[in-house]
Order: C-alpha cells, then sequence, then structure tokens
C-alpha cells in the first residue's frame, strides 16, 4: 500500500496532514529567534477561532476533495524543555507540519528546525510516522541530523531591529542569526518542482543545511539549488515569497509567482531559471495589508496557498485579487475562511503537508 508520493505542489491531492492550534505559544527570546511581541500561550478564545477554521478546512478536503486527512498529536507545548545545550520554559506548537516534515517522494523527513522552541515540533507527528512506516513498506522515515542548537551555532550579534541600516546589510550579505556551525534548515524553505528542490538560505536555513540536503538526495537524481530574496529583511520561510502555479507542459510554460516586494536576486534567477520552462511573474497583491492582531506572518500569507490538483486551489476567502487571479489562469478557487489562523505562524501552505498526490517525479527544467 502506497501512502507517501508527492514530488510538487500541484499533483491531485489525496492524503494531507494539517496542523492543530492547541497549546500554541509565542516562544521566548533564544538566540535564534526574538518575539516581536508579549511571549506566552495564546489565548484560548484564539486557539479555539483557529480550531474551527481548520476543523472546517478538514471537512471541506474530505467531503468536497476526497481527501484523506490526518491531525497531529496534541502535545502540551505549553511544557518546558531542557537538553544538554539549552532550557526553556515554554515551546512552540504545532500548526505548521509543513516547517517541519519534508516529504520528497517516498520519503518524509524530520528536518532540523533553527529555533530551540521547536526542537521537539515533529513529535506530535511521530503517531502519523509510524503508521504511515508500518503501513506503507516503500516509505523512508529520515531524521535530519538533530542540531545541538547550543549558543555557538547562532550569531549573538545580529542586529534583531528590521529597520536598521545594520540590519539591511547583514540581510544583504546573506548573513543572518543562525550560522554555519552545524547544518540548519527547516522543511518550509524547500520548494518542490519535482527533480528539481529549491531551496531558500535564510534565518531558518543555513547553507550547511542546504548543503546535507544536497548530499542526501543526489544518488536519487534530485538537484538543490540554493536561492536568495536579498529584499526581504525577515527571510523566513520561501511559501510566501515564490509559489508554483501552473506545472510546465509541452505547450506552455510553468508558472512561478513571486512576491514583488522580495524579488529573486539577479544572479539566482539567471542561475536557475534563465532558459527553463518556468516564467516568473509577479503574486497579485493581498487583499489587505493588515495582518490579525497577533499575527507574526506577513500579508502575503495571500500567497500561502493549498494547490488540490492542477486546476483547484483552496484560497482564504478574502483574499479576492488571489481568486481573481487563479481564475483568470483557469484555477478553481474552493474559498475558506481562514484569517483565524494567521496567528499561527502562517497559513493554508505552512498548515498542511501533502502526504501523498497522484503524480510521478518528473524533470521540469531542460
Ligand atoms: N511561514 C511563512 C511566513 C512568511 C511571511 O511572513 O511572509
Amino acid at each position: 500500500m502506497t501512502i507517501v508520493n508527492s514530488h510538487n505542489d500541484w499533483d491531485p491531492l489525496e492524503e494531507i496532514i494539517i496542523g492543530v492550534s492547541d497549546f500554541w505559544c509565542v516562544p521566548n527570546e533564544e538566540p535564534g529567534f526574538k518575539p516581536p511581541q508579549r511571549s506566552g500561550k495564546r489565548s484560548d478564545e484564539h486557539i479555539d477561532k483557529a480550531a474551527i477554521q481548520m476543523d472546517n478546512l478538514e471537512r471541506v478536503l474530505t467531503s468536497q476533495c476526497n481527501v484523506t486527512v490526518r491531525r497531529p498529536e496534541k502535545i502540551d507545548f505549553t511544557q518546558p524543555a531542557k537538553t544538554p545545550f539549552f532550557s526553556l520554559a515554554h515551546q512552540h506548537g504545532a500548526s505548521c507540519p509543513r516547517d517541519t516534515l519534508l516529504v520528497i517522494g517516498n520519503e518524509i523527513m524530520e528536518t532540523t528546525m533553527s529555533r530551540r522552541a521547536r526542537y521537539f515540533e515533529s513529535m506530535a507527528y511521530r503517531k502519523i510516522m509510524n503508521d504511515y512506516f508500518e503501513k506503507d513498506k516503500e516509505m523512508l522515515w529520515t531524521m535530519v541530523p538533530k542540531p545541538t542548537m547550543a549558543d555557538a551555532m547562532y550569531n549573538v550579534d545580529f542586529p534583531w531591529d528590521i529597520n536598521c541600516q545594520e540590519r539591511k546589510q547583514w540581510i544583504r550579505n546573506y548573513k543572518y542569526q543562525i550560522n554555519e556551525t552545524e547544518p540548519l534548515f527547516d522543511a518550509a524553505e524547500v520548494l518542490r518542482l519535482g527533480k528539481d528542490l529549491i531551496v531558500q538560505q535564510s534565518t531558518t536555513a543555513n547553507k550547511k543545511g542546504i548543503e546535507w540536503l544536497r548530499r542526501h538526495v543526489k544518488s536519487r537524481g534530485y538537484r538543490v539549488h540554493e536561492i536568495h530574496f536579498p529584499d526581504d529583511l525577515y527571510p523566513i520561510h520561501i511559501d510566501s515569497t515564490l509559489a508554483p502555479l501552473v506545472p510546465p507542459t509541452k505547450e506552455r510554460k510553468g508558472i512561478l509567482v513571486n512576491c514583488p516586494e522580495r524579488p529573486i536576486a539577479k544572479e539566482d534567477k539567471e542561475r536557475i531559471f534563465e532558459g527553463s520552462n518556468w516564467e516568473i511573474i509577479d503574486a497579485p497583491p493581498p487583499n489587505t495589508m493588515t495582518v490579525p492582531d497577533l499575527c507574526m506572518s506577513s500579508a502575503w500569507l495571500s500567497m500561502n496557498m493549498l494547490l488540490v490538483g492542477p486546476d483547484r486551489a483552496v484560497v482564504e476567502e478574502t483574499e479576492i485579487p488571489t481568486i481573481n487571479f487563479l481564475e483568470s489562469l483557469g484555477i478553481k478557487c474552493i474559498r475558506v475562511p481562514y484569517r483565524d489562523c494567521y496567528r499561527f505562524g502562517g497559513g493554508l501552505h505552512c498548515h498542511t503537508l501533502d502526504v501523498r498526490r497522484r503524480g510521478e517525479c518528473y524533470n521540469y527544467f531542460p
């Protein structure tokens, strides 16, 4: 029985994991993260509102799209954690399987994460992973080397003030609060285009982490391309910056949308995409630049949609410019209320992990 099989973001969706909002915390300050707001557990009111919208997403995917939906364990991440290298008053939460787990074909990797508060997050998916491993005899279950996350792995002089000139210089030199001591990457830095994996070096992935991934998948014929978006002053997770909408065919190029406030570095665009079968166009603007109070993500969660097939997408219902744009490309939109979930680390793409899509691994580059 094949359960795990996913090579891209657009093949027909058959099985997915949707995160949970329960026990979600804004982490305390640590070398890898400075909270922009009061840390600690999210209010019950916000947790419950998000849970209603996530449960509705589950219903929609099950009843309208015939997709099997799994949910992680509700682990109490409000509790402290201690390792030989650090201790924490509380942790994070399991709203974003996309951040933690990376599906490459028949393999699911538990990635390193880059912040201490997220060190044990993949444990929320252990029962699901174990179940997949027992039932799917071809499934590969990988744990990327667990980092120490000791102080030495971080640049303690990183300028956290997003508006200061020094910060811009760090970012334009692709230098962040994580350094190159040990491999680090969050799964959400990886954009899967069949045999080509586009990986953002960022505040949550270092060059050594990208190199680990490159060596790991090389023997299976994958190519890993490092990419940068130098105008993004808080580069975190590629899925609200560069997203595939339409795959290439013999007749036409594929379409990737790029956040217009965060264009791809010129040299990366030339190196990766020049002469390729991909056209890169600006993403339509968010419906509003105002995000819900206490949301830590940008308004570009408008791009953070879930494709359930090459001609169907699940989109937040108020993101009208995105909906109009997708429909102009012939992609039918299933509109769901989802803004209450934006406070929980992301949008529809972040909160989901496609485990099985009907399709094979193709080379979409010449
Ligand atoms: N985790 C995706 C958030 C990206 C953004 O804030 O734009």
